[in-house]
C-alpha cells in the first residue's frame, strides 16, 4: 500500500504509525504542498493527507476512515483495537484528533509556515490558515505561544499521568490510542520542538519506546535542532581548526524503506548495486549507487544522533571536496571499490524539513558550492564489505 502525506501532518502520521505498528509494508509518499495533482488525480479531487492507495487499487481519504477500513478488513491489524477497549480507545483517538489538535496545530503552525521550501507553499498555508480563522491568525498564535502551550501541557496532564505507570496508553501494548497521540507530538515536534522537549521525561520516553516498534529508528522525524548558520559556520571552522583527517568510515546509514533507517557497524558493498538492504541499491540511479557525507560537515549541521536522516550511506572523515576528489577517482573502503561519479548532490526539500531552511541554504551555497557540503555520490566498482572504522585509501 501507499500511504500520501505531508511529513508534518499529525492525521497522516496518525495513520502512518497505525500502519507500522502492525507491520504492513507501506510505501510513504511525500506530497509537496504546494503540488497536489497526483493526489487529486488519483482522488478525483480530494486533496488532503493522508490518503490511502491499497493494493487492490482502492483510494482512502481520512484519517479516521482509513484506520476503520485498515481494523475492520485486514486480520494484521486486529491487535491495535482490543474488543474490550475499543470505545475507550476510539474515544481517545477522537479526543486527540479534535479537542488536543485544536491547541497543538496553533502551537505547532507559526513555525511550520516558516519551514516550507517556497514562497508560495509558506503563502498557501498562511492563506488557508487566514481564511478559516482569521487575517493575523498565525502571528496571534506565535505571540500566545506560551498560553497556548500553558493549555497543551493541561490537556497532556492525563495521558501523562496514565503514561507515568503505564508503557502505553492502554496497557503493555500500543493501540491506536498511541499512534493519534503520536501524530499529534510529531507535529508539535516539527513545529515547536523546544515546548515538546520541556514537558516531563514520561512523554518523551512514551516516544522511544513506541518508536522502537514502529520501525527502525529514526523514523522520518525532524532533527532535534535546526542550527543557524552563523552556528554551523562556527563548527566548522572549529572542526577544521582543532584536528587532522583521520580517512575512517565513521557511519554506515542503511534505508531499508522511505523514511527508515538503520545503523549497522558493518555491512556489505556490492558491485553496481550499492549498499545491501539499501533501497537505493534496487531503485536508485546507476552514478548514484552510494552517498558519502563529510562528518565535519554533518557534524556542523546536528548531532551526530541525527546523522542518519541526511539520507546518507557512508560518513566519512575525508576531505570530500572537488579539490581533493575528482569525478573516477577510486576509493578503497574496506573490501570494496568505489568510483566517484559527477552526479550532482544538493539538498532539497527533505533536507530542509529535517535540518531547517538555514542547513539547506548553507549546504547549497553557491560560494561554497565546490566543498560538496551535502555529499558525494559514488558507484560501487568491486563488492566487499565495509566496517565502521575502515580506513580509506585512495587508488
Ligand atoms: N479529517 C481529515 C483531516 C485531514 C487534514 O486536515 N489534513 C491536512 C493536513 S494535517 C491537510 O491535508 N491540509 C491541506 C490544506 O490545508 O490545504 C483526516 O483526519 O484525515
Amino acid at each position: 500500500m501507499k500511504l500520501y502525506r505531508f511529513a508534518y501532518s499529525c492525521y497522516a502520521r496518525f495513520a502512518q504509525a497505525v500502519i507500522d505498528l502492525a507491520g504492513v509494508p507501506c510505501e510513504i509518499v511525500e506530497v509537496p504542498f504546494g503540488d497536489r495533482e497526483a493526489l487529486a488525480r488519483l482522488t478525483r479531487g480530494y486533496i488532503q493527507v493522508p490518503v490511502l492507495e491499497r493494493d487492490d487499487g482502492t483510494v482512502l481519504t481520512d484519517s479516521r476512515r482509513i484506520v476503520e477500513t485498515l481494523c475492520r478488513d485486514d486480520a494484521r491489524f486486529a491487535g491495535l483495537v482490543p474488543p474490550a477497549q475499543a470505545a475507550v480507545a476510539w474515544a481517545y483517538v477522537d479526543w486527540a484528533n479534535n479537542l488536543f489538535e485544536d491547541v497543538a496545530f496553533r502551537l505547532s503552525s507559526p513555525a511550520i509556515a516558516r519551514r516550507f521550501p517556497t514562497h508560495f507553499e509558506r503563502a498557501l498555508f498562511v492563506f488557508i490558515k487566514e481564511r478559516k480563522y482569521g487575517t493575523g491568525c498565525l502571528d496571534a498564535w506565535f505571540r500566545d505561544a506560551d498560553a497556548i502551550g500553558a493549555r497543551f501541557e493541561e490537556l497532556l496532564a492525563p495521558t501523562l499521568a496514565t503514561l507515568a505507570v503505564r508503557p502505553f496508553l492502554l496497557g503493555d501494548k500500543p493501540t491506536i490510542a498511541d499512534a493519534a497521540l503520536y501524530g499529534q507530538i510529531v507535529m508539535v515536534e516539527y513545529g515547536a520542538a523546544d515546548r515538546l522537549a520541556a514537558l516531563p521525561p514520561q512523554l518523551l520516553q512514551w516516544k522511544a519506546r513506541l518508536e522502537a516498534t514502529l520501525g527502525a529508528p529514526p523514523y522520518g522525524r525532524p532533527a532535534r535542532e535546526h542550527r543557524p548558520r552563523a552556528a554551523m559556520d562556527a563548527a566548522l571552522a572549529a572542526a577544521t581548526a582543532g584536528s587532522t583527517r583521520t580517512a575512517r568510515l565513521e557511519l554506515i546509514v542503511v534505508r531499508p524503506a522511505v523514511d527508515h533507517r538503520a545503523t549497522p557497524a558493518e555491512a556489505a558493498l556490492v558491485q553496481d548495486r550499492g549498499l545491501t538492504g539499501d533501497h537505493w541499491a534496487t531503485v536508485g540511479k546507476p552514478k548514484a549507487q552510494v552517498s558519502l557525507m563529510d562528518v565535519r560537515v554533518a557534524g556542523a549541521i546536528a548531532a551526530r544522533d541525527d546523522w542518519s536522516l541526511f539520507g546518507d550511506n557512508l560518513f566519512v572523515d575525508l576531505d570530500i571536496g572537488e579539490a581533493s576528489l575528482r569525478p573516477g577517482d577510486r576509493l578503497a573502503i574496506g573490501g570494496a571499490l568505489l568510483e566517484i561519479t559527477d552526479e550532482p548532490h544538493l539538498g532539497c526539500r527533505k533536507l530542509m524539513a529535517r535540518f531547517g531552511a538555514d542547513a539547506l541554504r548553507w549546504v547549497n551555497a553557491k560560494d561554497t558550492r565546490t566543498d560538496r557540503r551535502r555529499g558525494v555520490y559514488a558507484r560501487v566498482i568491486e563488492s566487499g564489505a565495509i566496517h565502521v572504522g575502515d580506513a580509506i585509501e585512495r587508488r
